[in-house]
């Protein structure tokens, strides 16, 4: 009752302060609410809310005091980004002072690691600082959800000039943010159907918004071989020359694989490369009849059957090909991975297997790279230093499961993948129009509510590198079906692999989450609008 009273009179000070105009004059727009600091996905790690908005305007720079390289570059892509929506020329300066400050390094940026960034806004400045750059690109990114979904606007639908109702303004606050975990991946399959490069540029930009850092491309598989190989020609002319359903499939050029690798790498995404083996080998097989086991190669294929293919074993040639491609791809990738595969080779023998893989991974190692392996990889013997990939799912067997986790007690790390949470390419339900479901329906909520670190009972904590979202294509040809199975699914995905454990929560994150829908719409992302989360109106 008292506080009641106190509170009252409070208000009546303040609106006598204010004189009798405490409410705005007729032509006054009342301003836009801020976005609130903690309304970004994924959520980050430590938010303090108070103080005075910044408001972007006419006279706003972008700042790189004594800038570096890198954040001249990211500052210049932030300008790309705002330019044709705000309208603002937003130059790109050296100089310090207020406005957008982008700071790599210096003081209180120890703590920040590898990716880590800390953005503070008040009346002034937004200043992002990060130790290192990729910290400050994913400050960066936080930065664009912290504006209106105006601000994202695309090119052709951007209306120059401050949105109705406020401004480009940035609530006052502190956030400070570093990711849970190291790995945090999405897959495309590139080889069922193929996607060019720019549609996997497209991509790449989607990804990046949500701090994902790891592109792995399924390069090769039954339906189609998709990178040249100079050593080996064929593989990419005849057998990338088609794809499930017949179409006329494609393949990258080295230079083509070079541009998404830059390109990538600018949006501090590491590409992934994956040739998968010694199984999902009927495009290889089909090019060159040496590297069968009955020296006939078999037609292409165009169906979506798996477990029928597999390289020959016994036969030294096949070892010539593995190096020559492993070598060859290493050298086009300055990542350290390159994974190989090694799922559902249901057509090679397990002492095979087994031998098979003893043979590669030492080649994959020989050119300077580190193992990744779907987790069959586990029932063989996976080099010093591998990652296992897991996508078993609740219906996967206890001595499967044991066996990853056994792998995972002796030191092979894991990047978790279970295909019914992690699996873009499942259906989200029954009515869903692309998509598979093998391993069930995947909604929204499902891709979201499980915890990567306690997912596989028995394996450390720390054998625990990530997690990762693969979007298989044997139904999905274009980039509006890419954007309608990963959204708005991805970002969940993405958000385990970066926000705490403790900020978990479905009935928060779906609040967070819908309102991305609105920057989706200004990006012409095409979504689906999941009837789990409380789109807002319009
Ligand atoms: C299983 S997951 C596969 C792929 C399919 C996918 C479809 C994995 C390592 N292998 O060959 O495309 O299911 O969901």
């Amino acid at each position: 009752m008292r506080r009641r009273r106190l509170l009252g009179s409070l208000l009546l000070t303040v609106a006598a302060a204010l004189g009798t105009a405490a409410a705005p004059p007729p032509t006054a727009r009342a301003a836009t609410p801020t976005v609130p600091l903690d309304h970004v996905v994924p959520a980050p790690a430590a938010v303090h809310e108070g103080g005075t908005p910044y408001t972007i305007g006419a006279g706003t720079r972008i700042r790189v005091p004594g800038g570096s390289g890198d954040a001249r570059r990211i500052a210049g892509y932030l300008a790309g980004l705002l330019r044709p929506s705000t309208g603002y020329a937003l130059p790109v300066t050296t100089k310090g002072g207020d406005g957008i400050v982008l700071r790599l390094g210096g003081r209180g940026t120890a703590d920040l690691g590898a990716e880590g960034y800390r953005l503070r806004v008040d009346g002034r400045a937004v200043t992002i600082g990060a130790r290192r750059p990729a910290g400050l690109f994913h400050g960066v990114q936080t930065l664009r959800q912290l504006l209106p979904p105006a601000a994202g606007e695309h090119r052709e639908r951007a209306g120059a000039g401050v949105p109705p109702g406020g401004g480009w303004r940035i609530g006052g606050g502190t956030i400070a943010d570093t990711p849970r975990y190291g790995y945090r991946g999405a897959m495309l399959d590139v080889s069922r159907h193929f996607f060019t490069v720019d549609q996997v540029k497209r991509y790449i930009d989607q990804l990046a918004m949500y701090k994902i850092n790891k592109l792995h491309l399924h390069l090769s598989d039954d339906q189609g071989w998709r990178i040249a190989i100079r050593s080996w020609p064929r593989l990419a002319t005849y057998g990338g020359s088609t794809q499930v359903g017949g179409g006329k499939g494609g393949y990258y050029s080295q230079d083509d694989y070079r541009e998404i690798v830059s390109y990538a790498a600018d949006r501090y995404l590491t590409v992934v490369p994956e040739i998968d083996m010694p199984g999902h080998t009927n495009a290889a097989l089909a090019s060159y009849a040496d590297l069968n086991c009955n020296g006939v190669a078999p037609p292409l294929y165009t169906g979506t059957h798996v477990g029928f293919s597999s390289l020959c074993v016994p036969k030294k040639v096949t070892y010539d090909f593995v190096d020559d491609v492993v070598r060859e791809i290493a050298r086009l990738t300055p990542g350290p991975y390159l994974h190989i595969g090694g799922d559902e080779a249901h057509s090679t023998g397990h002492a095979d297997y087994v031998a098979f893989m003893d043979k590669v991974q030492p080649v994959v190692a020989k050119y300077g790279k580190t193992v990744i392996g779907w987790h069959q990889l586990t029932g063989a013997h996976p080099a010093k230093g591998a990652l296992a990939q897991y996508w078993g799912y609740d219906a996967t067997g206890a001595a499967e499961r044991q066996q990853v986790t056994d792998a995972a007690r002796n030191g092979t790390g894991l990047i978790l993948s279970p295909a019914d949470r992690a699996y873009l390419d499942m259906k989200y339900d029954k009515d869903t129009p692309l998509g598979l479901n093998w391993a069930g329906y995947v909604g929204v909520r499902r891709a979201y509510d499980w915890d990567p670190g306690s997912y596989l009972q028995g394996a450390p904590g720390e054998a625990i590198r990530g997690v990762e979202a693969p979007l298989w294509s044997e139904t999905l040809s274009t980039s509006a079906h890419i954007e309608y199975m990963a959204f708005p699914r991805l970002p969940g995905i993405a958000e385990l692999g970066w926000s705490p454990r403790a900020s978990h929560d479905w009935g928060s994150y779906k609040l967070r989450l819908a309102a991305q829908g609105p920057r989706w719409d200004a990006l012409g992302i095409h979504y689906y609008r999941s009837p789990e989360v409380p789109w807002p109106a319009g």
